[in-house]
């Protein structure tokens, strides 16, 4: 039996989801709830002491981490495979992950929290309550210190914005020519893990990012949606849009400012073996 313990708006659960859904695996939704601290409860820390989500169970065994679980996934079931057969590519894919947890990922959370409605939470929190509920976050604890509950400084959000945008960049690169796909003809993991955090991003307000100079990332995302196990994935609910409507006001001045440093870096003009 498969089990995933998530939640409905985390990019690194929708990264398991859509790879369940590509393999069309039945598996129950362990739905946890950010607000009631679910995931931070001494039963849910046993399964991951991250206290993070997602938790895939597989016959009572945990497997935590969203990139360490599909890739987990795609070697138990392997139909229809997600990774590529040759070794070099499995190399790129696999340093590509490595990127993607750690540039993107981390960089989507700044203005997630600052402008997903999140903020809202924490403000309706007494000092004592928001320092009461960020100490029992076993990796978390500084990331919330830093934000605070009046926000992130706009310094954070701009060097978020910049790892976005050197993202986006990498991924134009190696689009380029006829691949539908990040490694080329093969749809694999390397889109997967990416998707999410593209599509939080587009869902914030903020695909000025690519979508000016960078038609590769938007006909990508364009194939990336049209995928049945993609729409599964994004239940109604699951973006942060649709819990909070304002979400996507106008972030044109950030955009331009990530827009103008990233002009003066190379990233668009590097090669692809370089890029990744
Ligand atoms: N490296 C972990 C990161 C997981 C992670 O940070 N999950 C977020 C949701 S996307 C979470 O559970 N946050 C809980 C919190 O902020 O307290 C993975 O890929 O599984």
């Amino acid at each position: 039996m498969l089990e995933l313990y998530n939640f409905s708006q985390s990019t690194c659960s929708q990264k398991v989801r859509i790879c369940l859904a590509e393999k069309k695996l039945d598996w129950v939704d362990r739905r946890l709830v950010s607000k009631d601290r679910h995931h931070i409860s001494p039963e849910y820390l046993k399964l991951n002491p991250n206290g993070v989500v997602p938790t895939l169970v597989h016959d009572g065994a945990p497997v935590i981490e969203s990139s360490v679980i599909v890739q987990y996934l795609d070697d138990v079931f392997p139909d229809p495979r997600l990774t590529p057969g040759d070794p070099k590519t499995v190399a790129q894919m696999r340093a590509w992950v490595i990127f993607v947890e750690q540039v993107p990922t981390p960089a989507v959370r700044y203005p997630s929290f600052q402008h997903g409605g999140l903020m809202q939470k924490f403000q309706a929190m007494s000092r004592k309550e928001f320092e009461a509920t960020i100490v029992r976050r076993p990796l978390k604890s500084r990331f919330y210190r830093r934000m605070g509950q009046m926000g992130f400084p706009q310094e954070d959000i701009d060097d978020a914005l910049d790892d976005i945008r050197k993202t986006v960049c990498r991924m134009e690169i190696m689009l380029r020519g006829s691949n539908p796909w990040l490694l080329g003809e093969q749809y694999t993991i390397a889109d997967i893990c990416v998707a999410p955090l593209i599509d939080r991003m587009q869902d914030m307000g903020y695909s000025g990012l690519w979508e000016a100079d960078l038609p590769h990332v938007t006909g990508w995302l364009r194939r990336m949606k049209a995928r049945p196990a993609y729409t599964t994935t994004f239940y109604w609910g699951s973006r942060l849009s649709e819990q909070y409507p304002d979400i996507a006001h106008a972030h044109g001045e950030e955009i331009v400012r990530a827009l103008q440093r990233s002009s003066g870096s190379p990233s668009v003009s590097t090669t692809i073996s370089s890029a990744i």
